[in-house]
């Protein structure tokens, strides 16, 4: 397959220590490949999901942001064809920015998976994180750190955002990406890869990008942003939607979710 070379952004070296701020589109919860109805009418389910994923990049794009996030179900399911694996891959590495990502439940990183058939760390703008035990990446032009794990399998065992390392030493921006279920305080934990408030306000991110929930959820509290972004694909929530995301080291981080022009339900 042919992948397009990255453009990279030619910043100099120095680039990080001098930006202020940095902006992030996340989005999640594509599902690629799912065959789901939308709107009461039957639609060509791979040409829906292709054409939804495609039209929000163009939305979070028009933000001009430094890097983008997706947090999870990129595919609906493991059994996703070459085809729409092959053509999603193309259209990361299109992308004129940086990409951070995490595999979801519906596309883990079981035995015979998507990400085991297809390379998607060959991917020049792509950091993809897949150690389950959780791991460190940079982007280095801008002075970014991303932490996140990589599912395996989606039980109460896996804990998505659990163990997360403080800030490392001489990051600029700090970001957290995770792929499992809000659990509200006081609520009981018995569900797979539970996602418990109290990690959440205790996280040392600028930001947490979160996926899972289809519907957006803005977490913001003592001091920490996160939030579960929604899906560009499920209007369930009342439009797709995606977030916006603008950190700047004086003022701290700003969090805007958006909904994807015509997709508003109501
Ligand atoms: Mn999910």
């Amino acid at each position: 397959m042919h992948i397009t070379p990255y453009q990279n952004i030619s910043l100099p070296k120095t680039a990080a220590d001098t930006m202020e701020s940095l902006r992030l589109a996340h989005c999640s919860d594509i599902h690629l490949d799912g065959d789901h109805y939308h709107h009461d009418q039957y639609v060509e389910a791979g040409d829906y999901y292709r054409a939804s994923f495609e039209k929000v990049l163009v939305e979070m794009r028009n933000h001009g942001p430094d890097i983008m996030l997706l947090a999870g179900d990129l595919f609906d399911a493991n059994s996703a064809t070459k085809e729409t694996i092959e053509w999603s891959m193309e259209l990361i590495a299109d992308q004129p920015c940086p990409v951070a990502m995490i595999p979801g439940n519906h596309d883990c990183l079981i035995e015979g998976g998507i990400y085991h058939r297809h390379d998607f760390k060959a991917i020049p703008n792509l950091t993809f994180i897949t150690a389950e035990e959780g791991e460190t990446l940079w982007i280095e032009e801008f002075g970014v750190a991303v932490w996140g794990k990589g599912m395996i399998d989606h039980s109460p065992n896996f804990s998505p955002i659990g163990g997360r390392p403080d800030r490392p030493i001489g990051c600029e921006f700090y970001i957290g990406m995770g792929h499992g279920i809000h659990v509200p305080h006081g609520e009981p934990s018995h569900r797979s890869s539970p996602i418990h408030m109290a990690e959440i306000e205790d996280s040392p991110f600028d930001y947490l990008a979160l996926g899972h929930h289809h519907a957006a959820m803005k977490l913001v509290t003592n001091g920490v942003t996160a939030s579960y972004c929604g899906s560009p694909t499920d209007t369930v929530g009342g439009a797709a939607t995606y977030a916006m995301i603008e950190i700047d080291k004086a003022n701290g981080t700003k969090l805007e979710i958006l909904a994807v022009p015509g997709t508003e339900t109501d």
